[in-house]
């Protein structure tokens, strides 16, 4: 019988920001395809919790506590790995942080935070990811991108600015490494239904926004990303890098 082409059986999966929203749903989706998980978060504790429930699903789990904006933490995390003979077959790149504020209101500070864990820490990632699957001929990286990666909203530039530098970034990477057998590719998540988001869920005024211009008339749900991660972890996706898929409802397509 041919092989199922979205199977991640034998495959180690690492997802940034993974013990809970959007990184826990991909993670749990990409480990019933069959994937081994590496978790990473900076809580200990939310991480082992994350961990403990996926076990007891019956999936295989790691736990790798670093912060991916500390380039040192970055580069020891992947030293160990190598150590413990642990390969990264799939990284997800989604930490992520938001911080609302006018641009003539925003501090350095905040603008530098916000682009150090939304973008050059998933450079730093697929930095040491592509060394060791460069030699191994292939490898597959997901950035998570946003609407942001194509369209602009008041208040939230350095999000903005980052997303759309993870759009380039995934075709950087494909410039560098498709020829070595990696396929890198985004997912841009319309506005869902985490964590980060409830502040907007419980404004009327920007729920009745989102609901009026998404054509899908709702939010997206965590789990409806997993489709398109299992799909760009997978051999079903061997020929395609490059690419933003957006799971949005349609906002991205309409005026
Ligand atoms: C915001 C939201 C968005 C969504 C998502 C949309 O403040 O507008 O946080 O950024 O989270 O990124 O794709």
């Amino acid at each position: 019988m041919k092989r199922n082409i979205f199977d991640l059986t034998g495959r180690t999966a690492l997802v940034t920001g993974s013990s809970r929203g959007l990184g826990l749903a991909m993670a749990e989706g990409l480990a019933e395809a069959g994937a081994a998980l590496v978790l990473n978060g900076t809580n200990a504790e939310r991480l082992a919790a994350a961990a403990k429930t996926l076990r007891a699903a019956g999936h295989t789990v790691h736990e790798a506590c670093f912060d991916v904006t500390d380039e040192a933490q970055v580069v020891a995390a992947f030293k160990r790995f190598d150590a413990e003979g642990l390969a990264i077959d799939i990284l997800v790149n989604n930490a992520g942080v938001q911080f609302r504020r006018p641009m003539v209101e925003l501090e350095t500070a905040d603008w530098r935070r916000v682009i150090e864990t939304n973008l050059t820490s998933a450079f730093v990632m697929g930095r040491e990811a592509a060394k060791r699957m460069i030699p191994r001929g292939r490898g597959k990286i997901i950035n998570i991108g946003s609407l942001t990666s194509d369209l602009a909203r008041a208040t939230v530039a350095p999000y903005t600015a980052a997303k759309g530098g993870i759009k380039m970034l995934t075709r950087s990477m494909t410039v560098e490494w498709a020829e070595h057998g990696i396929q890198a590719n985004a997912i841009g998540p319309g506005y869902m239904l985490t964590d980060m988001n409830t502040p907007l869920v419980e404004n009327k005024e920007f729920n009745a926004w989102v609901i009026g211009r998404t054509p899908a008339r709702r939010w997206g749900k965590p789990d409806e990303l997993v489709g398109t991660a299992v799909f760009l972890a997978s051999s079903a996706s061997d020929y395609v890098s490059g690419q933003i898929i957006y799971v949005d409802g349609g906002f991205a397509s309409v005026m």
